[in-house]
């Protein structure tokens, strides 16, 4: 399992939410950026524009005076800077003193130029979901199951930016955790990031101290509290995301270890046990999709007796898969699935391996490969032994088992 990047934020503003102030002198701000780096980050996130709700807009001259010189300086010491602007003029001049990536909060949607721009520029982007400024919230944060609906809309601006000229894999999509979400909507998206991935971008997720957090503490409770909580989802969404947005690089960059040593540990238990970390949440609307594989033949030379050790039969399987299928049925990608002709190899191979005495086993042993299968998160096998050592007429004998993920 690779594990996610982190990037640090460093909010170059007088006005952010939670570190609003703190790095406003160029200085501060350089050696806070050192100082996320050496904690873990890979990436150090530079804004000169709060997002916080009821923050006052800035110029884009103002904006890139505060970001520019950090950006430069960052950017000659080698760390990979990314510019969190939704001014494609700041864009533009960001990359040009050294920033690799523009993370733009409103997905290519406030400045018109945005994707034409990052177009042109070769950086990476990052398309967060958003519906307009914080002022229009309470009219917009509005939906059924908010995964959907923001993976949709992502999906929207993905196609954007690919139509402006923005190469597909120098896309990131972000889905705007706080940005007109009710707090229900933001544990939604993080109960089922598996619909996000669909997109087939890399996710990036910035929870880090928002208020949705900071609703599960006291009301008196100080912001950096919230750091506990923001490792806590990096570790949850960890195997689910390619990078972490993060104030608090430290708490994150632990949490990472944790998951890493679980993930680690599941990778070596027999496949059909692949930890929960291991796999994509499944959301109801999904469970029901499934890929089916019936009579796949195979010759073998399971069983108890010594003249079936001998001279082996043939056994017949039948697989149900359970997997979510949505994005291979919008994508029409054959990467979005599983492929039923290498799995039908794969079963036959299983089953035609080394002798055992049981069917169970057989089973068994054909659900774990189906299982290595990422995205299958159940699957159910059937194997038949039509030429079983049975004295009385039959048609058919065989053993099914259900496995699934922890
Ligand atoms: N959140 C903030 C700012 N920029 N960018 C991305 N891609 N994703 C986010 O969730 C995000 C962001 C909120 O402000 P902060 O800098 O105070 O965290």
């Amino acid at each position: 399992m690779v594990r996610p990047e982190i990037w640090g934020v460093l909010n170059v503003t007088p006005d952010s939410f939670s570190d609003g102030g703190r790095f406003v002198d160029p200085e501060a701000a350089l050696a806070q950026g050192r100082r996320l780096v050496a904690e873990g980050a890979s990436v150090v996130d530079v804004g000169g524009e709060s997002t916080r709700p009821g923050a006052e807009p800035v110029t884009p001259q103002v904006e890139r005076e505060r970001v520019l010189p950090v950006v430069a300086a960052l950017a000659s010491e080698g760390i990979r800077v990314s510019i969190d602007t939704m001014h494609a003029s700041t864009a533009a001049a960001a990359v040009e003193v050294g920033a690799v990536i523009v993370n733009d909060v409103s997905g290519g949607l406030a400045d018109p130029a945005m994707l034409e721009t990052v177009a042109g520029l070769g950086s990476q982007v990052v398309l967060m979901h958003w519906r307009g400024p914080s002022s229009a919230w309470d009219a917009v944060s509005e939906y059924g199951w908010a995964p959907h609906e923001v993976t949709n809309e992502l999906m929207g601006r993905w196609h954007a930016a690919l139509k402006a000229g923005v190469q597909p894999e120098r896309l990131w999509v972000d889905p705007g955790l706080g940005f007109a979400k009710r707090p229900e909507h933001n544990w939604q998206l993080l109960a089922d990031l598996g619909t996000l991935r669909s997109i087939g971008a890399r996710v990036l997720l910035g929870a880090s101290r928002k208020r949705f957090l900071g609703a599960l503490l006291p009301d008196d409770a100080p912001l950096d509290e919230r750091d506990l909580l923001t490792a806590v989802v990096s570790a949850l969404a960890a195997g689910h995301v390619d990078a972490l947005r993060v104030h608090d690089v430290r708490s994150s960059a632990r949490a990472l270890d944790v998951w890493r040593s679980v993930a680690a540990a599941a990778a070596t238990a027999p496949a059909y046990r692949a930890s929960y970390v291991a796999s994509p949440p499944v959301d109801a609307a999904s469970r029901g999709d499934h890929i089916t594989l019936t009579g796949l033949r195979a010759f073998a030379h399971h069983g108890v007796f010594e003249h079936e050790r001998r001279d082996g039969q043939q056994f017949v399987v039948d697989v149900t898969a359970r997997l979510d299928l949505r994005g291979a049925g919008s994508d029409d990608e054959l990467a979005s699935t599983v492929h039923y002709g290498v799995l039908a190899e794969q079963v036959v191979a299983a089953v035609e391996a080394d002798p055992v005495d049981l069917i169970e086993s057989v089973a068994e042993r054909v659900a774990g490969v189906v299982l290595r299968h990422g995205a299958v998160w159940q699957v159910e096998v059937t194997v038949h032994k039509p030429q079983a050592p049975i004295t009385v007429p039959f048609a058919d004998v065989g053993v099914t088992i259900v496995r699934g993920r922890s």
